[in-house]
Order: structure tokens, then C-alpha cells, then sequence
């Protein structure tokens, strides 16, 4: 068969595509799999239509109509963002476009281990019940309406940063997705409290972790593979942040995000979060699912130089995350009149609670100034920042962000601690700023 697509003008960047030939998923067994078990698959989802002849699009191939982000519809609505892969589907957001307190849909970024469900992309919640069992004295099988019924609803803002975030800049790189900085944002979550569920439940004494489960398919489309499934510290499970959630900004959760119920644990990395929720395990043990071990969000216990071999046995789970702050205005490149005060402003967030400070230097980081920093509407919502910088002449100058957590610590001005799959990189952002 001969290839109708001028592969030179839309193959998506090599760290997309790498280990991937087109012509080696075009008729295998798990895209043919794949295509059968999904109508819509997450590409056509992200085009808002089915791809009918989607089985002759080469892996790593972005139809042209995705990398033309000419209109509304495309990426899922999500115009503007960057596509990093398309199988499974991963999308990051430019920081100038993270400006808002609550991230609305169309900039909020997407991680899928796998591929979205049907029922998600159906939209179709009809017999959906989530089961609390294991180390409990009553399991409970819920439906959507009970849940909403029985527990108190609490709505509240709270970031989800991907444990993978700041990849791009570790030297020298690791595997997977290279988010840059926008694998973070701060929708408005509605739903209940993931510890008033497992109080109703009973949690035993014997509890150690709970165990999250949801409904994707995995890549090979094979039903018995999990795709993730991840969990927390039976503690920080029953701390009163972490919620149940059914609605993302006042709608239902949508497809790409965990349609119909998803887990919100702000503070710890993303990958807790389950999407297309349908059953937590209190385990007496350390969850031991899938990308519990080996190198998956786990880091090394002690320091390493970068690119050290590290054994398997010496990684530990990657838990809070750290202290971060985004410029999100104005955008990177921007010019502003010399001598003339300007706003620079974004957000900052802290794995282990509030933010305590916001520094900024256009001096490559001789000097700070103290930015003004609002409190939280909540605990782990993200908090804005704003400052005012003056360029004193014409020329190039970088604005660094800075912000500082309650223990009083820092972002680095460089990556800190590499580690094999890299993890929790909160290196300072930088925009470019021109005086003209
Ligand atoms: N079921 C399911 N839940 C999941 C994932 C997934 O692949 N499948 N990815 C996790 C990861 S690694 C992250 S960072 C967040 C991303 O959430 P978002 O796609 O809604 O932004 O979802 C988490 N929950
Ligand atoms: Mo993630």
C-alpha cells in the first residue's frame, strides 16, 4: 500500500515518536484490538469527530488538522496547547495561557497512561458505581447519586501538577513525556471527601494504603492489562483535601479528564489522581498496582550525580511535591517601554501545604524583590502573584521566578536532584523580556 500522507510536513518531534516505526502499529494486533474496543478513539476525540480511516494513520503522525490548530474544535478544544503524543494522548500548556485562577478546560493539561474509555467518551454514566473495600468494615458499592447524596458536596479549586513536570530540563534527559512547565493546573473541583467516604466505610486499623483503579484501556487493548493504578498513604488519604469529584469547573468531569468520577489528592504528584474511577482498596500494604514500582514516580533515596545507574532497591515513592511558580503574564518574548514600571504575575503552589513567599529577579538572580503574593481561596489551590518590574534600558532581560514554601524552601536556579525517570523538577522559571 502506498503512502498518501507527505510525512516530511507532519510527523510530530522525534520524543514523541522515538522507538516507533509508523509502518510497525499500522496493522498490528493492538491497534486493530484498539480500534475495535473505541469508536472514537483519543485522536478523534481531540478533532471532535471519528477518524474513519484512522487505521492507515502512521503512529506519531499528527493529522494535519491538529497541527494546524486552526480552529476551535481541534485538540479537543484545547487550541493553543502542545500536543506532546497522541497514543497514548499527552498535551501540556504554554504558560502564558495558564494565566487564569481556575484553569478552564481548554488549557488544562492532559496525561492518559492509556486510552480514554468508551464510557467517557460516551459521556455515559448510566449503572457507574464506585467500590470502597479491602481494609474496611463495610465495603460500599456507591452510585454516582449516592455518593451526591449521602456525603457532604464541597467545590473547591486544587492543583494537579503530573509528577513527570519540568522533564524536559533535567541533564541529561530520562525517558517519558518531556513536559516543559505545563503539566500542572487548577481547575475547580466538585464533589465529596475522599476521607468521608472511607470513614463511612470503616477504616480498619490494619490500614497501610489505599489502591485506586479506574476503567482505561490499556495501549495494547488487551481488558486484563491495568493501565495505572496508583495510591497514597492511608494518612494522607484521610486528610480532609483530597476529594471524590464528579465535576471539573461547574460541568461533569469531562472525557479526557476522568468522566464520571475522578480522584483529586493535591499535593502529592498527578498520577494519584485517578481518572474513570471505579474502586479504591485499603490495603494493608504499600499498593503494589501498576506504577507502584521499579522506576515509575519513585526516586532515588539518597542524592545521585546525574545520569547515575541507580538500583532498584534503593528507589523510594515520590510523595509531596515541591514548591513551584509559573510566570503566566506576560508571555515569554514580550516587550515593555524601559524605565516604565510592569506587571509580571502568575501563580505558586507547594506540595506540602501554602506558599509562604514569591521573589522575582531581572538580573539573572543578583537581586529579588518580593512579589505580592494573595492567600489561597483554599488549601492547595494554586496563589497568585503579581509584581512590578522596571527595565532600566533598552535591551534583553530575563524575569525569574522564585517562590518558597512554609519549611522556607526554595526553587532552585537549576534542576534539582536527577534522579532515572525525572521527577519533581521545580527549577525557577524563567520568561525572556525585552525593553524596546
Ligand atoms: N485512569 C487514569 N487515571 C489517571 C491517569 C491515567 O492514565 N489513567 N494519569 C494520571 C496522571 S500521571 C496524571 S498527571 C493525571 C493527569 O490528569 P489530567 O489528564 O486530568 O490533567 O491523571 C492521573 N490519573
Ligand atoms: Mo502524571
Amino acid at each position: 500500500m502506498s503512502d498518501p500522507i507527505d510525512t516530511k510536513q507532519t510527523f510530530c518531534p522525534p520524543a514523541a515518536t522515538e522507538g516507533r516505526e509508523a509502518s510497525d502499529l499500522q496493522t498490528s494486533p493492538a491497534r486493530r484490538a484498539f480500534l475495535k474496543t473505541t469508536g472514537l478513539s483519543a485522536l478523534g476525540a481531540m478533532i471532535g469527530m471519528t477518524i474513519p480511516f484512522e487505521r492507515n494513520l502512521p503512529a506519531g503522525l499528527i493529522p494535519v488538522a491538529l497541527a494546524q490548530d486552526s480552529g476551535e474544535e481541534l485538540m479537543g478544544g484545547k487550541q493553543g496547547l502542545t500536543l506532546l503524543s497522541d497514543r497514548p494522548l499527552n498535551v501540556e500548556t504554554p504558560a502564558h495561557l495558564l494565566d487564569d485562577d481556575v484553569t478552564p478546560y481548554e488549557r488544562m493539561f492532559v496525561r492518559m497512561n492509556g486510552l480514554v474509555p468508551q464510557t467517557a467518551l460516551d459521556m455515559n454514566a448510566e449503572g457507574w458505581t464506585l467500590v470502597i473495600d479491602g481494609e474496611v468494615d463495610t465495603p460500599l458499592e456507591l452510585t454516582i447519586d449516592e455518593l451526591k447524596s449521602r456525603f457532604e458536596n464541597v467545590t473547591r479549586p486544587l492543583v494537579i501538577e503530573c509528577g513527570g513536570n519540568g522533564r524536559a530540563f533535567f541533564q541529561p534527559g530520562t525517558s517519558g513525556n518531556q513536559w516543559t512547565t505545563g503539566a500542572v493546573g487548577c481547575p475547580e473541583w466538585t464533589g465529596v471527601r475522599l476521607a468521608d467516604v472511607l470513614n463511612a466505610a470503616g477504616v480498619k486499623d490494619t490500614a497501610v494504603y489505599t489502591g485506586h483503579y479506574g476503567n482505561d484501556v490499556h495501549l495494547s487493548g488487551d481488558d486484563e492489562q491495568e493501565v495505572i493504578s496508583r495510591g497514597v498513604p492511608i494518612e494522607k488519604a484521610l486528610e480532609e483535601d483530597g476529594i471524590i469529584a464528579w465535576a471539573m469547573n461547574g460541568q461533569p468531569v469531562p472525557a479526557l479528564h476522568g468522566f464520571p468520577l475522578r480522584l483529586v489528592i493535591p499535593g502529592y504528584p498527578g498520577s494519584v489522581a485517578q481518572k474513570y474511577l471505579t474502586r479504591i482498596a485499603v490495603r494493608n500494604q504499600v499498593h503494589d498496582g501498576e506504577k507502584m514500582g521499579g522506576y515509575s514516580y519513585r526516586l532515588p533515596a539518597y542524592p545521585v550525580a546525574p545520569g547515575t545507574e541507580v538500583p532498584e532497591e534503593d528507589m523510594e515513592i515520590l510523595t509531596e511535591m515541591p514548591v513551584k511558580s509559573l510566570i503566566t503574564f506576560p508571555e515569554t518574548g514580550a516587550s515593555v517601554t524601559p524605565g516604565q514600571a510592569s506587571e509580571v504575575r502568575g501563580h505558586a503552589w507547594a506540595g506540602n501545604g501554602d506558599v509562604q513567599a514569591v521573589h522575582v529577579s531581572i538580573d539573572f538572580g543578583q537581586t529579588w524583590t518580593e512579589a505580592q503574593l494573595d492567600p489561597p481561596p483554599n488549601r492547595f489551590a494554586w496563589q497568585r502573584w503579581r509584581a512590578n518590574v522596571t527595565l532600566p534600558q533598552h535591551g534583553y532581560y530575563e524575569v525569574w521566578a522564585r517562590a518558597t514554601d512554609m519549611n522556607g524552601v526554595s526553587q532552585p536556579p537549576v534542576s534539582p536532584g536527577w534522579n532515572p525517570r525525572g521527577y519533581g523538577n521545580n527549577i525557577q522559571h524563567r520568561i525572556a523580556l525585552i525593553a524596546a
